[in-house]
C-alpha cells in the first residue's frame, strides 16, 4: 500500500447491488421492523376509503407526519392525464424502503434515518442571477402553485427503475416566481446541511451539501417537476421532504432532494456527483442505453418490486417531450 489515500476506496459510490446482494436482502422482502413501521404509511385515500375519514385514521394511529403536515389538506391532487403511463405504479412499501439519499447513509435501507428530519418550518432561497433574491417558506410556495398529480418514471444510473405517483408543479412555475435574469442559464438546487441529523453528512469525503443544476431551457422544459407529495399525500421524508426535483429523462441522481436553495447562475456549477467521479456521472446525464457507465451495461433496467428486468429506453422514453433540447448533442458525455 502507498501512503497516498486513495479516495475512490472510501467512497461508497452509485452502483449496481451485485446479484449475491440482491438474493440476500429484496426490497420486498422486509425485515419484521419494517413491515411494522409500514403500518404508518397507510395511504390515506386507503384509509378514507375503509369508511371513517380521520376520525378512523386516528384510531388506527395515524402518522404524526400528516397530523402536523400543514399541506396534508392539499392531497390527493387531481392528476394530470397527459402524464399517466401504461408501466405499472410501484407498490408505496417497495419505493418507501429503497431509496438513495446519502445524507442519512448510503446503503438503500436509510427510510428510518431519514424521519430525524425536520420538515417545518422550511425556508427555501431562491438567488443569483433573479430580478429580486427571496426566502420564503414551503407553505407559502405551496400557496402559489397548483398541485397536481403525474405517473412519471425513475430510472436511476444503478440500472433499476420505478413508476411514482409524484405530486407537484412545473419547475417553470417556479421560474415564474424567481423571474431570473437574461443573464442566467443554469439553475442550481441544493439539499439542506445539518449533519447533527443527516448523520451521512459528517462522510467528509463527499463534497456536501448534495448540489444539483439544470439550464434555464431543461428546467423551463414541462417535466421538469417539483415534487412535495407522493402517493396521494405529502411525500415521505425518504423521498426528499418537503421539496424535491423529479427529471424523469435523467437519471435519478440529477433529481435532488430535500432542496433549500435555487441559485441562478451564469456559469455552469459543477454538481455533487460531478465533484465525486466526472468520468461515470456527469452533469447531462440523459438516459441512453447505448451508452453504458465505465463499469456497466445500462442496456437493461432491474424494475423495483417486480421480477423482472426490461430494456432501458433512450431520454427514458421521454424523448417526444425533450430530444429537442439535445438536437445536434449525440456524444457520450451528453449521455454519461
Ligand atoms: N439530496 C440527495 N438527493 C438525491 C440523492 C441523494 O443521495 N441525496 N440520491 C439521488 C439518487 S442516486 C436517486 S436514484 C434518487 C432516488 O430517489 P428515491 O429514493 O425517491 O427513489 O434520488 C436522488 N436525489
Ligand atoms: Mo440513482
Amino acid at each position: 500500500m502507498s501512503g497516498k489515500l486513495n479516495i475512490q476506496s472510501r467512497l461508497a459510490v452509485l452502483e449496481p447491488e451485485t446479484d449475491m446482494l440482491i438474493k440476500q436482502r429484496r426490497p420486498w422482502d422486509l425485515p419484521e421492523s419494517q413491515v411494522t413501521d409500514e403500518a404508518d404509511f397507510l395511504n390515506r385515500r386507503q384509509i378514507i376509503a375503509a369508511g371513517g375519514g380521520l376520525l378512523a385514521a386516528g384510531a388506527l394511529g395515524f402518522n404524526a407526519r400528516a397530523q402536523t403536515d400543514p399541506s396534508a389538506g392539499l392531497y390527493p391532487a387531481a392528476r394530470n392525464t397527459a402524464y399517466t403511463i401504461t408501466r405499472d405504479l410501484t407498490p408505496e412499501e417497495v419505493n418507501s424502503t429503497y431509496n438513495n439519499f446519502y445524507e442519512f447513509g448510503s446503503s438503500k435501507s436509510i427510510s428510518k434515518a431519514s424521519q430525524a428530519l425536520q420538515t417545518r418550518p422550511w425556508e427555501i432561497t431562491i438567488d443569483g442571477e433573479v430580478e429580486a433574491e427571496m426566502t420564503l417558506g414551503i407553505d407559502d410556495l405551496l400557496k402559489k402553485v397548483t398541485l397536481e398529480e403525474r405517473l412519471y418514471r425513475l430510472r436511476c444510473v444503478e440500472a433499476w427503475s420505478m413508476t411514482i405517483p409524484w405530486t407537484g408543479f412545473p419547475l417553470s412555475k417556479l421560474l415564474e416566481i424567481a423571474k431570473p435574469l437574461s443573464s442566467a442559464k443554469y439553475v442550481q438546487m441544493q439539499t439542506f446541511e445539518n449533519p447533527k441529523v443527516a448523520r451521512g453528512q459528517l462522510a467528509v469525503w463527499y463534497p456536501w451539501p448534495y448540489t444539483e443544476a439544470l439550464t434555464i431551457e431543461e428546467a423551463a422544459n414541462d417535466l421538469a417537476f417539483m415534487v412535495t407529495g407522493a402517493y396521494g399525500k405529502p411525500a415521505a421524508k425518504q423521498f426528499g421532504a418537503p421539496i424535491r426535483l423529479a427529471v424523469p429523462w435523467k437519471y435519478g441522481f440529477k433529481s435532488v432532494k430535500s432542496i433549500v436553495r435555487f441559485s441562478f447562475l451564469k456559469e455552469r456549477p459543477t454538481t455533487f456527483w460531478e465533484e465525486i467521479n466526472a468520468g461515470e456521472y456527469g452533469f447531462w446525464a440523459n438516459v441512453n442505453p447505448k451508452f453504458d457507465h465505465p463499469r456497466w451495461s445500462q442496456a437493461t433496467e432491474r424494475v423495483l418490486g417486480k421480477n423482472e428486468r426490461i430494456p432501458t429506453v433512450i431520454f427514458n422514453g421521454y424523448g417526444e417531450q425533450v430530444a429537442d433540447l439535445y438536437s445536434g448533442k449525440t456524444e457520450r458525455k451528453y449521455f454519461m
